[in-house]
């Protein structure tokens, strides 16, 4: 057999794409006292005191703060339990994720 006939005409290329990422956003609100949200980002998004106050303080200003990104599942996840942990003491603190551009 000559090669016309026996060798593949197509390369198989694989292409391998990151993953989208997600912010998670903390959202402000009126009632969540100030030291429980610092508390629920150390212990949720292993921030420092410093980290934490920093992202509290400007979500507390501004409206809102970018947390951190992760994968989608990730970032629902830590969402969740987040604001599922303000639930919890009766606070409507509320941790909210969107995709990156
Ligand atoms: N605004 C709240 C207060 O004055 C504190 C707070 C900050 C609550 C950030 C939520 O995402 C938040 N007690």
């Amino acid at each position: 057999m000559n090669d016309a006939v026996t060798k593949p005409k197509t390369r198989v290329r694989t292409k391998v794409e990151r993953p989208r990422l997600y912010k998670v956003i903390l959202v402000n609100d009126d009632f969540t006292p100030r030291d429980f949200v610092v508390m629920i980002l150390k212990a949720e998004f292993r921030m420092t005191e410093d980290e934490a106050y920093k992202v509290m303080i400007t979500a507390h200003k501004l409206g809102v703060c970018v947390v951190a990104v992760f994968t989608r599942d990730v970032a629902e996840t830590k969402a969740t339990r987040a604001t599922d942990a303000g639930r919890a003491k009766g606070y409507p603190l509320l941790f909210t994720t969107e995709p990156e551009e």
